[in-house]
Parts: structure tokens; C-alpha cells; sequence
């Protein structure tokens, strides 16, 4: 009967060797490329592999020469290797390092930008050390930068989305029902920054993460949450409970089945991370389901260009109105598929339990709009695209709000068996800015 599950659980443990010696395995199940060609760009950025690709050499390196281009207002730096960057002269002079330009003790300009003169020339440009650029303003002022700092953020395509990629971490492992998903201790998590790092990495990366071994007790996504900063507060408090409540004020709150959603499309920045905790499970039902919704909204851009213009175009009414934390009474306007300028899906936003029955579009767009989200929804509930697991007690699903779809199977409610998942949610600011801190200390540059 738990095939499914036992498929999800039995290889994938994060090791301490972390995710990317469990990539390189055969641990985590890569998107494969199409046979058929990839008409844009983005389609070829999303299946780039994880395999590390190798960050440019950004410390230690040199400098041969250094001068200025003052037709083109420019500082060219020749480097040991023989390569070359380009600095225009406006943005050396707007992040001058000196004490007076820069505020050592918070990281950041305190030279206003009325300071700023943007057609400002340049009296000298020195090599004073192999590492080490000066250069001598009109008005005298003088400014160092380091070969290090320089190279971190040189103006090349290549270096600049390299230094994204770092920054960012935008690159994603495409699944299906194949996957078997990470999981790793939720004791290590919590005191080991190797094991804490790998966790948020595949996090990012695969989009959900299992932890086994959490004590049976609430207040465990809190204390998960104060391993990365801060959790978000909603509506439903700080952290909820997902029970069969009598007078539920929300369909979570029932035995029902929940079909494919990501939680609380009513705000217009829903949560970005998701964490769900057992305590206890059902006798009967309550599985759970999740699915990849980029690579769903991915495919159906290929498969079914309308539909997919339809979603991440037309914004649709969400509602959630009641009394939790407090009362409330939400609305929003989402695309179903978000998009970002370069046409890369970021974020998914569909609960049909709180799609407005306000639809606010002219009335020839109703009947496409209604194909179109049935195209994509009947696309992520084909059993190749769905993985399914049972949550027990003790176990913390860790997932990606933004990008993955979650379910669960109805179940019995019995008075002597209470089904009890607590759950908290966080956003991706907090999550990335412990991701980058944690990478900081392993690396050992703390
Ligand atoms: C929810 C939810 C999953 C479950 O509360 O939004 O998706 O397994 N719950 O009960
Ligand atoms: N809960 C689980 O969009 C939603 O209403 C998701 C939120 C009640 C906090 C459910
Ligand atoms: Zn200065
Ligand atoms: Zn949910």
C-alpha cells in the first residue's frame, strides 16, 4: 500500500558530505534536458546541471597594469592571467572605500548621492602595490581599492552572473515522481552548520528537505525557525495548527482532502518557506502530496503556450476572511504563474479554496481562463509528476512555498486518534541570509 513512501525514504539522507556529493550519487534526480529544442533562454538556464560549476578565480589573483580610458570614461585593470575588466569611472568614484565615502562599522555608503558628481574625471591612476588600485580625483580626493574587491565585481556578462548565482542561488533541480526527497536529522540541523547549510542549500535547490527525529512536542518549527532568524507572522499566529477543528475557519482546519495549493495566495507576498511538523498522523488517510510548479508551468509553457500566457498574465481574486490571531479580512490579486522580467517563473500562487468568487475580467476571458488554469492543474495531478509520502510522527517537512504545490489525502478523524500537524512559516530574505552566513563559516571565512 506505501510503495510510494517507501521510495521517497529509503536513499536520500543528507550526509555530512552534504548535497552535492549526494548530487554528484545519483541522490537527487536531475531535469533532463528535452529532445526537442529549447526556443528561449530561460528554458536553457533552468536546465543547467548542479554539477559545481566552477566559481571564477576571485581571490589572490594580481594585477599586471592599470590605466584609464578617458574617452570612455572607463578604468581598465589588466590582471596576472592576462584578462582584462572594465570599471566605469562613476561607479569608482560613487564606492570609494575610504572612511569618509564608506561607513566601516555597518558595511555601508555614507557618501550621499548629492556628493556624487557622475561626469567627474580622474587626475591619476596608480598601481601602488600588485593588489592594491589608487586613484587621485580632480578635487584631490583619493580612493584604494583592493584586486580582490575589484575582481568580486567586475562588469563582465560572465562574472556578473556568476556573482548572481553565488548571491542568489537561482539554479533549480527539476522532479518528478522519481525524487526521492532530501532528509536529514533535525538534531543535526539544529547544531551542526555543515548539516544546516547542506539543508538550506537543497532547500533552494530541490525545493523541500525532510528532517527525521524531531522531539513529539509542539514548539519544534519554532525552534527551527530561531536556527534561521525569525518566522512570519499571518493571520493564523505564529505558529498554526492543522487540526479537524469543529467551525474550521479554514479548509486546512477539516478532515478533507486538500487538492495541489500553495498556502496563502490571499497576501499579495505569500510565505516563502514552509514548515510542517507531525505529531500525530491519522490511522486512515492523510497522506501527502506535492509537486514541482515550475517545472509544471515550465512544461505547460511548451506544451500549452496559451494556457500558460493565460496564468502568468491575467490576476486572479483571492479571498480569506474570519478571526484567528486576530480577525481578518484579506484580499489579493495574483497571477496564478508569476514571471519575472526575463520571463522565469519565481512564484506559483493557487489555493482553489480561496480563489475569490469575485473574478474581476471581461466576460470573454472567463471560459479561456477557466481552460487554462484546468490545463495546468490537470498537467501537476498526473501521477509522473506527483510524489506521495506519509508524514509520522517525530518527522518535519521543510518545503518551498513559492515553487511547490502540496496536498494531503482526506482522513478519518477519531476521537482517540487527533490527527496534529503544527506548521510556521518563514520568507526566502530570512532563509538565504542564514544560507549565506552558514556558507560563510563552513568555507571557514567567518
Ligand atoms: C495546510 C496543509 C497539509 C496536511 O494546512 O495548508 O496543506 O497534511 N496541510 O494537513
Ligand atoms: N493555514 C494552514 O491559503 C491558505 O489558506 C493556506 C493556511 C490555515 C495556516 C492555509
Ligand atoms: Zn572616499
Ligand atoms: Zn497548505
Amino acid at each position: 500500500m506505501w510503495n510510494g513512501l517507501v521510495r521517497c525514504f529509503s536513499a536520500a539522507r543528507l550526509s555530512r558530505d552534504g548535497v552535492r556529493a549526494l548530487q554528484k550519487a545519483g541522490g537527487f534526480v536531475r531535469h533532463q534536458p528535452e529532445a526537442q529544442p529549447c526556443p528561449a533562454q530561460w528554458e536553457r538556464r533552468q536546465q543547467q546541471t548542479l554539477a559545481a560549476a566552477p566559481l571564477p578565480q576571485t581571490t589572490g589573483l594580481s594585477i599586471r597594469q592599470v590605466h584609464a580610458l578617458e574617452e570612455e570614461r572607463l578604468v581598465q585593470v589588466e590582471w596576472e592571467d592576462g584578462s582584462h575588466s572594465l570599471y566605469p569611472l562613476v561607479w569608482l568614484r560613487d564606492n570609494c572605500q575610504c572612511p569618509l565615502c564608506m561607513l566601516h562599522s555597518a558595511k555601508a555608503r555614507s557618501l550621499l548621492l548629492s556628493q556624487l558628481d557622475i561626469n567627474a574625471g580622474v587626475d591619476q591612476v596608480l598601481l601602488t602595490e600588485p593588489t592594491k588600485v589608487s586613484i587621485v580625483w580632480p578635487d584631490q580626493h583619493t580612493s584604494e581599492y583592493e584586486a580582490d574587491w575589484l575582481k568580486k565585481r567586475c562588469f563582465s556578462p560572465e562574472a556578473r552572473r556568476a556573482q548572481q548565482e553565488e548571491l542568489f542561488l537561482n539554479k533549480r533541480v527539476y522532479w518528478g515522481s522519481e525524487l526521492q526527497i532530501p532528509t536529514a536529522s533535525f538534531e543535526e540541523v539544529l547544531h551542526d552548520d555543515k548539516a544546516a547549510l547542506d539543508w538550506l542549500t537543497a532547500l533552494r535547490e530541490v525545493g523541500i528537505v525532510y528532517l527525521k527525529g524531531a522531539p513529539v512536542k509542539q514548539g519544534q518549527v519554532a525552534r527551527l525557525s530561531q536556527r534561521i532568524g525569525y518566522l512570519r507572522l499571518t493571520f493564523y499566529g505564529h505558529t498554526w495548527q492543522v487540526q479537524d477543528k469543529a467551525g474550521a475557519n479554514n479548509v486546512a482546519y477539516t478532515s478533507g482532502k486538500l487538492s495541489l495549493h500553495t498556502d496563502y495566495p490571499a497576501l499579495h507576498h505569500p510565505p516563502g518557506v514552509q514548515f510542517l511538523h507531525c505529531l500525530s498522523q491519522a490511522h486512515q488517510g492523510g497522506e501527502s502530496e506535492v509537486v514541482d510548479g515550475f517545472h509544471m508551468a515550465n512544461r505547460l509553457r511548451r506544451e500549452n503556450p496559451e494556457a500558460f500566457h493565460t496564468l502568468s498574465s491575467l490576476r486572479v481574486d483571492f479571498t480569506d476572511t474570519g478571526a484567528d490571531y486576530c480577525d481578518f479580512a484579506v484580499q489579493s490579486k495574483n497571477r496564478i504563474i508569476d514571471v519575472d522580467c526575463d520571463g522565469q517563473v519565481v512564484r506559483i500562487n493557487y489555493n482553489n479554496a480561496t480563489r475569490d468568487s469575485i473574478l474581476d475580467l471581461p466576460l470573454e476571458q472567463v471560459q479561456p481562463f477557466y481552460s487554462s488554469l484546468k490545463a495546468y492543474v490537470d498537467l501537476m495531478c498526473q501521477p509522473e509528476n506527483v510524489v506521495t509520502y506519509r508524514m509520522e510522527p517525530g518527522d518535519l517537512v521543510t518545503f518551498d512555498n513559492w515553487r511547490l504545490l502540496h496536498g494531503r489525502k482526506s482522513y478519518m478523524s477519531h476521537r482517540d486518534n487527533i490527527r496534529h500537524l503544527e506548521g510556521a512559516y518563514l520568507d526566502w530574505d530570512e532563509v538565504m541570509s542564514r544560507l549565506r552566513i552558514l556558507r560563510k563559516a563552513v568555507r571557514g571565512e567567518a
